[in-house]
């Protein structure tokens, strides 16, 4: 048996997460819960000292959690890279983004592995669980491991896990959420799948590192080309003069066959505006072009120009030119019940009002101050809502008391179908996309 399936069996191997965030962190608790001594290594000092206090700075880990694990020494959080050399395994959870140009941008798994590099030794387990490419972990992370000297396959071991990480979601978790693993070589995928299942109720072995990425992607992508397609459903509803609200829900009633999805005013977060991007570019690369991810990028990038517009419209059938018009965006996080605003539509929809001399506010609960267009707003208070000439709607979070806002507010423009208890009282003055 190998000395790393030994340690993994006896619960001695060490652990060490690079990137202490909303993947790494929770991972951590998990490893260390199960009993390895784990590190949650991070460049954010603050962050480290904020674990070693046993305060968590990610809502799904209560300190309740957190602190028992640091008290015990099972967790703690470090900056220093020394500690990659005692580690066993490393499990690399860095944001990987788009860049302006919309290509991949993997520079923070480059920085993550130089840093590692000096201190790699035989033996470990190096499992990637950041967003890429099909091809990454085999095509750049292997070889810019084995500049070391080592041998991937003989004595280092790697593999790929896509991250599941839904903050927020209460019912799935790191540890009973099935998750995907593929490794180099059928031995990395073994021992891989030893380390997860430690901790992890369901570890779904692939056969490659390339397969993993993958499964990743079409995760990501399928809910990326369905919302562009219920969103030009909702186009075509326009159209058609029919309430897109009424199809999706009559449509959903199918028990087999369908999954709904609903329009909104364009697609946010970190994940699903950018993953697609990854395989899209990738194609490219293989001189083909993903038409489905194209095409619904064009029509999710679209919404807000069409929420705008509706807006537009409907103050028009109040004699009310957008120019001057006041109006109060409600909700701006990328979607319900989360404080998260990264590639929010909000954002775009702020934007293009002003551009079209609107004065623009926002309220949101989960948001109290916003950065756009080189400007700090701030979250406005709701009792002043009547003295709005609209108010746009566009993330629905569970907090807002609808009722109130309907009676109050002048014209509604319900990006989410969040009144929709409301509309018949206020038909007069919600328009619903
Ligand atoms: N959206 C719509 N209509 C929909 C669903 C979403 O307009 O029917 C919008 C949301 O408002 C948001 C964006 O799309 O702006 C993304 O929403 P999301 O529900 O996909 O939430 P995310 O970005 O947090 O996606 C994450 C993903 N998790 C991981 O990648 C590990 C995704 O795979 C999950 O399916 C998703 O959470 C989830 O189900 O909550």
């Amino acid at each position: 048996m190998s000395d790393l399936l030994k340690k993994i069996e006896d619960r001695s191997a060490k652990v060490v997460v690079i990137g202490a965030g909303y993947v790494g962190l929770p991972f951590a608790v998990e490893s260390a819960s199960a009993g390895f001594e784990t590190v949650a290594f991070d460049i954010a000092k603050d962050k480290i000292a904020q674990i070693n206090e046993g305060k968590s700075y990610i809502p799904d880990i209560k300190d309740k959690t957190l602190a028992p694990l640091v008290e015990s020494g099972k967790l703690r959080g470090a900056s220093d890279p020394l500690v990659m050399g005692s580690a066993d395994a490393l499990v690399i959870c860095v944001p990987t983004p788009l860049k302006k140009t919309k290509d991949p941008d993997v520079s923070l798994i480059l920085d993550a592995t130089e840093t590692l590099l000096p201190h790699l030794r035989r033996g470990q387990l190096i499992v990637l669980e950041s967003t890429v490419y099909p091809g990454f972990t085999r095509e750049i992370l292997k070889d810019q491991l084995e500049r070391t000297g080592l041998k991937v396959g003989r004595g280092l071991h790697l593999a790929f896990s896509p991250e599941r990480v839904d903050p927020g979601n209460e019912t799935f978790t790191t540890k009973n959420t099935p998750k995907v693993m593929g490794g180099m070589t059928p031995e990395c995928t073994r021992l891989a799948v030893k380390l997860y299942e430690c901790f992890i109720d369901n570890v779904v072995p692939v056969s490659s590192c390339d397969a993993a990425e993958m499964v990743k992607l079409l995760e990501n992508t399928f809910r990326a080309v369905n919302i562009g397609l219920v969103n030009e459903v909702a186009l075509m509803c326009e159209k058609l003069g029919l309430d897109t609200w009424e199809i999706i829900d009559a449509a959903a009633t199918k028990p087999f066959g369908f999954m709904p999805f609903y329009p909104g005013p364009g697609l946010g977060g970190h994940c699903i505006p950018v993953d697609p991007h990854y395989l899209s570019w990738k194609l490219k690369t293989l001189e083909y072009n993903a038409r489905f991810i194209e095409l619904a990028g064009e029509i999710n990038a679209g919404m807000p120009n069409v929420v705008v517009q509706l807006l537009a419209d409907a103050l028009n059938e109040r004699e009310k030119p957008v120019k001057g018009s006041k109006v109060l965006v409600l909700g701006v996080a990328y979607k319900p019940n989360v404080d998260d605003v990264r590639e929010s539509p909000a954002l775009d929809v702020i934007r293009l009002l002003r551009r079209r001399g609107a004065h623009v506010s926002y309220h949101d609960p989960y948001v109290a101050s916003l950065r756009t267009n080189g400007e700090t707003m701030t979250s406005q208070p709701l009792e002043s809502i009547g003295g709005y000439d609209a108010v746009a709607l566009l993330t629905n979070h569970r907090c807002f008391d609808y009722p109130t806002i309907a009676a109050q507010a002048q014209l509604i423009l319900d990006t989410r179908n969040a009144f929709r208890m409301q509309r018949a009282d206020f038909a007069d003055k919600i328009v619903t996309l």
